[in-house]
C-alpha cells in the first residue's frame, strides 16, 4: 500500500487549500472601522460589529504596536468590561485571535486575565502573566461547534483584578471549516488507522 502517504498528502494539501480560502465571518475583527488619535485610546458603548458590557476601549498603537493595523482594544475599560458579536454560522468553526499582556502593578495578581466563548469552546488566559511593553501578542487558534440554530455568538470578557488596565485582543478571525476539509480530515485519519492495522497484521503473521 505504498500509494498511502501520497493520498495523506494530497488530502492535507486539500485541506490546507480550503482552510486558506474561508472568508472572516466577523465584521470589523481587527478593529480599524474607527478613526482613534494615534498613540491614545478611547472608551465607546460599542463600535462596529460588537457590543460592549458596558462599553469597549480602543486603542492606536498605545503601549506598542497593535497586532494588526493601528486599533487593538483593552477588555478592562473603567472597569471589567465584556464584548461579543453575534453571526451567522453553523457546525464547526475555527476561531483565531491574538492575545497580550499589559505591563502593570498588579499583573501577577490576576490584571490580565480574560476570557473567550464560542459555541462549545471556552478558555480564560494571561491569568497572572506579567507582560510588558511594547505588548507581546501571542496567537490562539481554535476549533468550535456552534451548533445548528444557524446563529454563533463570540465574547471576550475580561476577568480577575478589575483596575482599568487589562489584556488586549487584536486580529480576530472566525472561518467554516468546509466541508473538503473536514473529508479530508477523516479520509488521511483512516488511512493512516488502515496502514497501521496492516503492518500490525503483516508483524503477527512473520
Ligand atoms: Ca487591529
Ligand atoms: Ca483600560
Ligand atoms: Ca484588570
Amino acid at each position: 500500500m505504498s500509494f498511502a502517504p501520497s493520498l495523506v498528502a494530497a488530502a492535507l494539501l486539500v485541506a490546507s487549500l480550503s482552510s486558506q480560502a474561508a472568508p472572516n465571518l466577523i465584521t470589523n475583527g481587527s478593529f480599524e472601522d474607527t478613526v482613534v488619535p494615534v498613540n491614545t485610546w478611547v472608551i465607546l458603548p460599542g463600535v462596529p460589529g460588537w457590543t460592549g458590557v458596558p462599553d469597549i476601549e480602543l486603542r492606536n498603537d498605545f503601549d506598542g504596536p497593535a497586532q494588526d493595523g493601528v486599533n487593538y482594544v483593552e477588555l478592562d475599560t473603567f472597569a471589567n468590561s465584556s464584548m461579543s458579536q453575534t453571526f451567522a454560522a453553523t457546525g464547526l468553526v475555527r476561531l483565531s485571535f491574538w492575545y497580550g499582556p499589559r505591563a502593570n502593578a498588579n499583573a501577577l495578581a490576576g490584571s490580565n486575565d480574560l476570557s473567550f466563548s464560542l459555541g462549545n469552546l471556552s478558555g480564560t488566559l494571561l491569568e497572572g502573566v506579567p507582560g510588558g511593553t511594547p505588548i507581546q501578542w501571542i496567537h490562539y487558534s481554535g476549533i468550535a461547534d456552534v451548533g445548528s440554530s444557524g446563529s454563533a455568538t463570540l465574547t471576550f470578557s475580561a476577568l480577575g483584578l478589575s483596575d482599568m488596565i487589562g489584556g488586549s485582543i487584536d486580529n480576530v478571525s472566525v472561518t467554516a471549516v468546509p466541508e473538503p476539509e473536514t473529508a479530508a480530515l477523516l479520509l488521511a485519519g483512516l488511512l493512516v488507522v488502515g496502514t497501521a492495522a496492516r503492518r500490525r497484521g503483516r508483524a503477527a503473521n512473520l
